[in-house]
């Protein structure tokens, strides 16, 4: 089990559209392990393959309170089957946007099918937090960030930022943009 880095904008991986899961397998399965260490570590009440650069349709979760004992969710292939048409509004973060939140206006509640961990057919109907979160993930599964979600002015102002921090740290690797010319 090994936390891994979780990607952070301007990463471009986080636009890809990730791919079904195929089989459920024991590196599937260890891979599930190092998704739960790294969004516990974090922390986070969800995490998507993308966030650690892994493009599968694998999702984890837990919306469990504080107080209240741990609720590990696993959702496989997860599709969105019906949602309401009432919404709700809830303060967002992600943990590839760190430490920026802005209210985001989704359906309320949402029915999704989806396999667990065993390979089994479910379905779940969700409202609320749980709600709300399922649809953050299921947008990483299809590259769609939160952000994408609000004003153009606020996200081009997010992505701006983020983009100047990847130039000043990591430089080109960590930067969408060209080569820099400014090393040696
Ligand atoms: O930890 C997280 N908190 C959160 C809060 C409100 C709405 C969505 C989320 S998901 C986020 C972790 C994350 O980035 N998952 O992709
Ligand atoms: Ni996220």
């Amino acid at each position: 089990m090994a936390i891994r880095d979780i990607l952070i904008i301007p990463e471009k991986k986080l636009r890809l559209k990730s791919e079904l899961v195929k089989t459920i397998d024991k590196p599937l399965r260890a891979l599930v392990d190092d998704m739960f260490a790294t969004m516990y570590e974090a922390p986070g009440i969800g995490l998507a393959a993308i966030q650690i650069g892994e493009p599968l349709r694998l999702i984890t979760m837990d919306v469990a309170g504080k107080e209240e004992p741990k609720d590990p969710r696993v959702f496989i292939n997860p599709e969105i089957v019906w949602s309401s048409d009432d919404t709700s509004t809830y303060e967002e973060g992600c943990l590839s946007i760190p430490e920026y939140y802005e209210e985001v206006v989704r359906p309320a509640s949402i029915k999704v099918k989806f396999l667990d961990i065993d390979g089994k057919e479910q379905e779940l109907t969700a409202e609320g937090l749980l709600s709300t979160c399922l649809q953050h993930e299921i947008d990483h599964l299809n590259g769609v960030l939160f952000i994408d979600h609000i004003s153009k002015l606020k996200r081009d102002m997010v992505m701006k930022k983020f983009k100047k921090a990847a130039k000043k740290s990591g430089g080109d690797l960590a930067n969408d943009k060209e080569p820099s010319h400014h090393i040696g």
